[in-house]
């Protein structure tokens, strides 16, 4: 448990993060990028001059890019899991990377998601419970990804869904959840005292105006969440250095 809590920390500064996300390829195809972001190279040039705390790749890139992750000296969260956006029906993410290679690819940490909701959650519960198990055995700590989706899911409301999210990722052993901002800053506040000692991390979601996606970094960090792991807002946005700046400000105020 103690060098499980020192990697974890390892991925903190002060007690406070900012992940770069870059999976999108996979779980969107390339339509999230142009010329420039396509390239894996520019994101990793991007988490360097941004100081990120953590790049997020999947095993392809990992493998293709060592080299370069390496001499950027930017951690590595390998994300376990995934799938693209072409099937339809509920959602399933299977595993794709194993505890194992994450290891040998240098990862400090491993992602996974899970769509509570989907009629496929049973599955993705059962196959986080052995990739957290094996995770936390190589003291490596886990984020959940946790999204609720599916029919089922319809119509109810989103921001108790969100604090409902944080809840399962404490009860099912993760280290950070990861998930997305719905409704008010009182709601956010209480999603992460649900999660307890498991701590939170928002996405940044579609690209928004700077002041609308300021506000929300404002508003993210007086709820108790460590911090971002946000993508297009920042490789999309046409100063990404720049944007991380500010951002940075906010979460390290
Ligand atoms: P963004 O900041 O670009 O939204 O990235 C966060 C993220 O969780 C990615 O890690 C992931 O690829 C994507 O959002 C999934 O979004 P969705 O399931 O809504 O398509």
């Amino acid at each position: 448990m103690r060098k499980l809590n020192h990697n974890l920390e390892k991925l903190l500064t002060k007690n406070k993060t900012l992940f770069l996300a870059y999976d999108q390829g996979l779980e969107h195809g390339p339509t999230d990028f142009n010329d420039k972001n396509v390239d894996p190279r520019s994101i990793i040039n991007i988490a360097k001059k941004g100081k990120f705390n953590a790049l997020i790749f999947h095993k392809g890139i990992a493998e293709k890019y060592r080299k370069e992750i390496k001499e950027s000296k930017i951690p590595l969260i390998l994300k376990l899991n995934g799938k693209t956006n072409l099937r339809e029906g509920d959602p399933i993410s299977m595993q794709l990377a194993t505890v194992e290679e994450a290891i040998k690819l240098n990862a400090i940490a491993v992602g996974y998601t899970v769509y509570i909701g989907s009629k496929h959650e049973p599955i993705m519960l059962r196959e986080f419970e052995r990739i957290q198990k094996e995770a936390h055995k190589n003291n490596l700590p886990v984020i959940l990804w946790i999204y609720p989706r599916g029919k089922s899911i319809k119509g109810r409301n989103k921001s108790k869904l969100m604090a409902y999210a944080c809840r399962v990722g404490l009860e099912i052993g993760a280290d950070i959840v990861k998930v997305k901002y719905e409704g008010t800053p009182r709601d956010l506040a209480w999603a992460v005292k649900s999660a307890g000692k498991t701590k939170v991390v928002i996405a940044g979601g579609t690209k928004k105006n700077e002041k609308e996606l300021l506000k929300q970094v404002s508003e993210i960090m007086k709820s108790g969440a460590i911090g971002l792991a946000i993508g297009r807002n920042i490789w999309q946005n046409k100063d990404p250095v720049k944007i991380t700046n500010k951002i940075r400000k906010m979460v390290w105020r």
